[in-house]
């Protein structure tokens, strides 16, 4: 299948590769990648001067589908290859995995192990909820050594949201006409990866994703909702709202502007949030659930 490139300025993506790069990088012919291409498993497409090029989230989602390994991610430009088949067959371990890499500084490891999960078929959802978020609840029990813990919370945060950010840039681009999705963190905290990891398991789930970030007022969310006429909007709750009336009035304001979207409350203080009565809203644990639930939507929209 082979079609013209369309320019998507906003969506983040790596690029390109040549069909001979992504057949070296996966250790096959050019010619299984031919027939591959003529069968129509995997989208070619042209460049205005006639050269055949593939976008590297259709390489990674082929790849994913057909099982295949990556022998030279480096060809796709992702991270090396060191790191990358060690993750094989062993999902179980990687949280103590990815901790001993965050507690070393080894930043470029972890950014690996968590590409690689997802090349090998790891949903982000799971990626998000089982490896990075224990991981990151071992790194909290060390608040209680007083600074160096704080220290380490913070490079690791930053280490998985390179990583993440990194996962973001080989997902399938959404089509042209894909719904959009919002939100952001709770006014008031600090916390970055829970909206972060919204926004991935979103955009995997076939969404074109504005992410706000943390600490995302109600008003800049209403403004963004009018702006972006969004299809679904999540909030995360990391810390309970310190007024939780107020909170609540908020959300159904967002509920209203939503105008038939739906709006996710989540995240580990979002029990202390009463939601407003409103089949728009909607309140989900974990980023697998709210990726089932974006998939959904997606699907019916
Ligand atoms: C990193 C970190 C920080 C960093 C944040 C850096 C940053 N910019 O993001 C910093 C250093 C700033 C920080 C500050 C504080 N922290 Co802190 N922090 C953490 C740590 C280690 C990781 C948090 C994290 O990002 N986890 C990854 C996320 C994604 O996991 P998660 O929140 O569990 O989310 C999952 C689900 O809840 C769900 N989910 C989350 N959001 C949403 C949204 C939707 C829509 C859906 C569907 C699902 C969903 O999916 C996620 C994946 O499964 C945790 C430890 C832990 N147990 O998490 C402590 C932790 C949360 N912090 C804690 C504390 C005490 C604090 C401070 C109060 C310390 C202080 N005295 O100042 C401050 C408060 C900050 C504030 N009020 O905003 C405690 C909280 C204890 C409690 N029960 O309240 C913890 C648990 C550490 C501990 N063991 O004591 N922290």
């Amino acid at each position: 299948m082979v079609m013209s490139i369309s320019k998507r300025a906003n969506h983040p993506s790596i690029g390109y590769v040549s069909p001979r790069s992504l057949a070296t990088a996966i250790g096959v012919s050019e010619s299984s990648l031919k027939r591959w291409a003529d069968e129509g498993r995997l989208r070619v497409e042209r460049t205005a001067g006639g050269h055949r090029r593939i976008a590297v989230g259709e390489a990674v989602r082929f790849v994913r589908n057909a099982g295949l390994g990556v022998v030279r991610p480096e060809l796709l430009g992702l991270a090396s290859a060191e790191g990358m088949s060690r993750v094989r067959g062993d999902r179980a371990a990687t949280a103590e995995r990815l901790l001993a890499a965050l507690e070393a500084d080894r930043a470029a490891e972890a950014r690996s192990l968590i590409v690689s999960l997802y090349l090998e078929g790891a949903t982000p959802g799971w990626i998000c909820d089982e490896p990075i978020r224990q991981a990151l609840e071992r790194v909290g029990e060390l608040w209680e050594h007083g600074a160096s813990g704080i220290f380490l919370e913070h490079r690791a945060t930053e280490t998985c949201i390179q990583a993440l950010t990194e996962l973001r840039l080989i997902l399938p681009v959404p089509p042209m006409e894909a719904p959009v999705a919002l939100g952001g963190g709770s006014e008031g905290e600090s916390y970055v990866l829970p909206s972060l990891m919204a926004a991935t398991v979103v955009a995997e789930a076939g969404f074109e994703v504005r992410n706000l970030g943390a600490d995302t007022p109600a008003l800049a969310l209403l403004e963004a909702i009018r702006h972006y006429e969004p299809q679904l909007v999540w909030i995360s709750y990391s810390v309970p709202p310190r007024n939780p009336r107020e909170a609540a009035a908020s959300l159904a304001r967002l509920a209203e502007a939503l105008n038939g979207g739906s709006l996710v409350v989540g995240g580990r203080g979002s029990g202390g949030v009463s939601l407003p009565a409103s089949p728009a809203v909607h309140r989900i644990g974990t980023m697998s659930e709210l990726a089932a639930f974006a998939r959904g939507l997606s699907v019916s929209g």
